[in-house]
């Protein structure tokens, strides 16, 4: 791809920032991220790495973590916390082949706990790594064609893109985007080469000049996602920028533009909210890409020289368009791209699903959406998943695709294939495990939060899957089995698993304890609202079943939960 032209318009110049932020200091005097990361990953006394180390280890696609369950233990030792590492691939638009999945299984194997976490951004995690495992794990990924550059930090992170490619038959042009958008906004630092792949200290730094990071990267994480209309499986509204093909005559004509998504917030901290993107306008893709990539790289630019350095509560892109003004983004867009958008085209979003079990393409090609409950791929007394799936790798019929919802489809398999595939599946009872799944629980997200998540406040993933089990039983009661209710978990308030986004969101306030919020629709186009704050398990149920007792009667035909919810205002007010 050719490099985006900088911009040579005389500049506006951007308010000069006082108080920046620790993380500030740490970045800019971080010599392109290299901090004293060598050092501390020699240093065998601990296993954590220093403390600024901690900051610019997550550029790199990792995170300090300490297992929170054996915290009290250690402490009662007089024994450091057991520190260990979160690894995240960078895997724009969510895809592995065979061969890469065999990698990584085997890497989970030998250097982590062993899990595969499909992440709720098409991606996968590696928990549990100790310190001298990480420059073997990432050498290996590296082996396999894979690394974690600019997965976690203030930077643009990966890049997802709507999976399944039945949707459409310009599926696969879409997709491209996501790789290509990737490697344009990923940072030019060596360091990652340097430190975990021992290649060369550059000789000459002018050639890791960064003129989009420069030295201070991003005032905070950056998220683009891709959506391919009629199904907003991705969530594209809750990104930092969501891109939304507009195809018309099974034709790409372009993308609508939207800024400011995000779901992060803090309990008490009314200035923090969760906030779907604004649409902004269109860029054709007809006469090529320069303009759209050109207006991608400004919007990030723009972040760049005007999001707030000082407080990383309010540094996310949505709070910049809050602080200036939609009208003002698109203004100064234009002025750095030297052309205003187009007006948005129209686009509609129907639904939100994986499409579990099989599916065929346009092409004739085979795909299957197995049910992995919270995207944790492993061998458990329910099914033995991660067997199956090496399994199938090793016959190397299918590649390994992701998707938003934390699951995974087996993709682009040959018609002549199926059969060999299926037999898999069914020897390790994939397809009844799927089946079997309610649409209650094929339609759950849950973030990962204890005992690895630094920040829960409660459970999440080891604790919405029994949750759905009595949300089941009340479901049954009042005959609601089969609806697909969007429900999400997370333990805390920073909006992981998008609970914002869902029908019915817990999120965590507490041990044992969540916010309830109601009133999300059924297609991510309408954020949901509190409802009850700080309930337990009890309290929910009780909740629930009320609530599912009015559905059932007072509904309208074909209506659903939360678009029932938001017509009786089941929210605060
Ligand atoms: Fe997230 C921080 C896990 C998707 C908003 N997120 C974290 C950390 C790294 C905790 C930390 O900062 O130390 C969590 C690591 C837990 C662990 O042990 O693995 C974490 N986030 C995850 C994942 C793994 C959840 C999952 O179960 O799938 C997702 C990884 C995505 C990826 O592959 O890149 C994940 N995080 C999200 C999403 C959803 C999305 O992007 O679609 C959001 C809401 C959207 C957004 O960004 O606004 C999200 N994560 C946050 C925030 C709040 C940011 C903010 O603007 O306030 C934090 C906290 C922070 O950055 O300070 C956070
Ligand atoms: Fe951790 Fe909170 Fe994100 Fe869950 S939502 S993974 S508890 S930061």
């Amino acid at each position: 791809m050719s490099e985006i032209k900088q911009n040579t318009l005389s500049p506006v110049e951007p308010p000069k920032q006082t108080n920046l932020s620790s993380t500030e200091r740490i970045k800019q005097k971080s010599d392109g991220l290299r901090g004293t990361l060598t050092e501390s990953l020699q240093d065998e006394v601990t296993g954590a790495i220093r403390e600024d180390d901690q900051a610019l280890i997550k550029f790199h696609g990792m995170y300090q973590q300490d297992d929170r369950d054996r915290r009290e233990e250690r402490a009662e030792k007089k024994l450091e916390r057991l520190f260990s590492f979160m690894i995240r691939l960078r895997l724009p638009g969510g895809f592995l082949t065979p061969e890469q999945w065999i990698a990584l299984h085997h890497i989970a194997g030998e250097h982590s706990t062993g899990t595969i976490k499909i992440t709720t951004r098409m991606t996968v995690q590696l928990h549990g790594l100790l310190k001298s495992h990480l420059k073997p794990t990432i050498q290996a990924f590296n082996q396999a064609g894979l690394d974690s550059i600019a997965t976690c930090g203030d930077v643009n992170r990966n890049v997802t893109c709507a999976a399944h490619p039945m949707q459409s038959e310009v599926h696969e042009q879409v997709h491209a985007y996501a790789a290509r958008i990737s490697e344009m906004l990923k940072p030019k630092t060596h360091a990652y080469y340097e430190i975990w792949l021992d290649e060369e200290k550059l000789a000459d730094r002018s050639a890791e000049e960064d003129p989009l990071y420069q030295d201070r990267y991003l005032p905070r994480k950056f998220k683009v996602g891709i959506g391919i209309p009629p199904n907003n499986e991705v969530d594209v509204f809750t990104n930092d920028l969501a891109l939304i093909a507009v195809i018309e005559n099974k034709k790409l004509k372009g993308f609508n533009i939207a800024i400011g998504g995000g779901l992060g917030a803090t309990h008490g901290n009314p200035d923090t909210y969760p906030r779907l993107a604004t649409t902004i306008g269109f860029v054709p893709v007809t006469s090529g890409d320069e303009r759209l990539l050109k207006t991608i790289y400004e919007i990030l630019t723009i972040q760049r020289d005007y999001g707030n350095r000082s407080d990383r509560k309010l540094s996310r892109l949505k709070y910049t368009v809050d602080k200036y003004g939609v009208e003002w983004y698109k203004q100064e867009l234009a002025r750095r791209t030297g052309s205003p958008l187009e007006e948005a085209r129209s686009v509609s979003f129907t639904e939100r699903i994986d499409y579990y079990g099989w599916q065929q393409n346009h092409k004739g090609l085979w795909y299957y959406t197995p049910f992995i409950e919270s995207g944790r791929v492993l061998d458990d007394e329910k099914v033995a998943m991660k067997t199956a799936l090496l399994e199938i790798a090793q016959t190397g019929k299918a590649n390994f695709r992701f998707t938003g919802n934390q699951n995974l489809i087996l993709a682009d398999i040959d018609k002549k294939d199926k059969a060999a595939v299926e037999e898999i599946l069914n020897k390790y009872g994939i397809i009844r495990h799927t089946e079997a799944a309610s649409a209650l629980r094929k339609n759950s997200i849950a973030c990962v939060a204890l005992p690895t998540c630094p920040l829960a406040l409660a459970e999440a993933q080891r604790y919405l899957p029994v949750l759905i089990d009595k949300i089941e039983e009340l479901l049954d009661k009042h005959e609601l089995s089969n609806e697909n209710i969007i429900t999400r978990m997370t333990g805390c308030p920073n909006g992981c698993g998008r609970p914002y986004a869902a029908e019915i969101g817990f999120v965590g306030t507490a041990p044992g304890h969540y916010n309830m919020h109601l009133a999300g629709d059924h297609e991510g186009l309408r954020l949901n609202r509190i409802y009850k704050e700080n309930l337990d398990e009890a309290a929910i149920l009780r909740e629930l079943d009320v609530l599912f007792w009015l559905y059932k009667k007072e509904r309208a035909t074909g209506e659903k939960f939360g678009n029932f919810a938001w017509r009786q205002r089941w929210y605060k007010q």
